[in-house]
């Protein structure tokens, strides 16, 4: 551990070496071949994507900390995947667009700006450390975001929908902070 590791922890957080599964229900069964990515709302190119085609975009490789709003963090996370930018650039956002609403399976639901969504290190990941997720840390697809709270980086994502106005996700309808940062201690709404 750097010495200087208090300087990385958000306020509040506290540091722990192993990796929870935390999420609110079941973890879902996703059957990979009727498996699909969508981009849906204000864009000129809608997109549908079985996950072998998702696999063939452009991937990147980024490493982040990642802090859950209940009070850990972890430092250094790898994931692998595809940029949300790039997904963007693919489906084209119109003008009006101006909120991305992240539709995962059994209703959760988040939402960001656009602009914040559109962030170098925000990424669809399909790997971390090197290996696929499993089934409860979101396989076969979760977006990361690792400047918020962790409740925005939804598991088990399964469409994108491109808005004018926003829209409360799951969390943040249930009290939850809608812009989620942790440098600011954002945790309630
Ligand atoms: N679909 C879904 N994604 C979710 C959640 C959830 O309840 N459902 N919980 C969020 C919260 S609060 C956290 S801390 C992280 C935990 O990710 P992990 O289980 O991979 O550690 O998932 C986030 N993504
Ligand atoms: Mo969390």
């Amino acid at each position: 551990m750097s010495i200087h590791y208090k300087d990385r922890l958000p306020p509040g957080q506290r540091l722990i070496k192993d990796f929870p599964a935390l999420h609110y229900g079941p973890v879902p069964y996703i059957d990979i071949k009727s498996w699909r990515f969508q981009v849906t709302g204000l864009v000129l190119n809608p997109i549908i994507l079985t996950f072998e085609e998702f696999l063939k975009l452009e991937s990147s490789l980024i490493k982040a900390d990642f802090h859950c709003v209940t009070g850990w963090s972890k430092f250094d996370i790898t994931w692998k995947g595809v940029k949300f930018k790039v997904i963007a650039e693919l489906a084209k956002p119109l003008p009006d667009a101006k909120f991305v609403n992240i539709i995962a399976e059994n209703d959760y639901k988040t939402s960001l700006p656009l602009e914040v969504a559109m962030d170098d290190d925000v990424i669809f990941a399909y790997e971390s450390e090197g290996k696929p997720f499993t089934p409860e840390h979101g396989y076969p697809l979760r977006l990361v975001v690792p400047k918020k709270y962790a409740y925005k980086s939804a598991k088990w994502v399964k469409a994108v929908e491109f808005m004018k106005e926003d829209r409360l996700g799951f969390w943040e309808q249930r009290g939850y902070s809608n812009s989620a940062d942790p440098w600011k201690e954002e945790r309630y709404g």
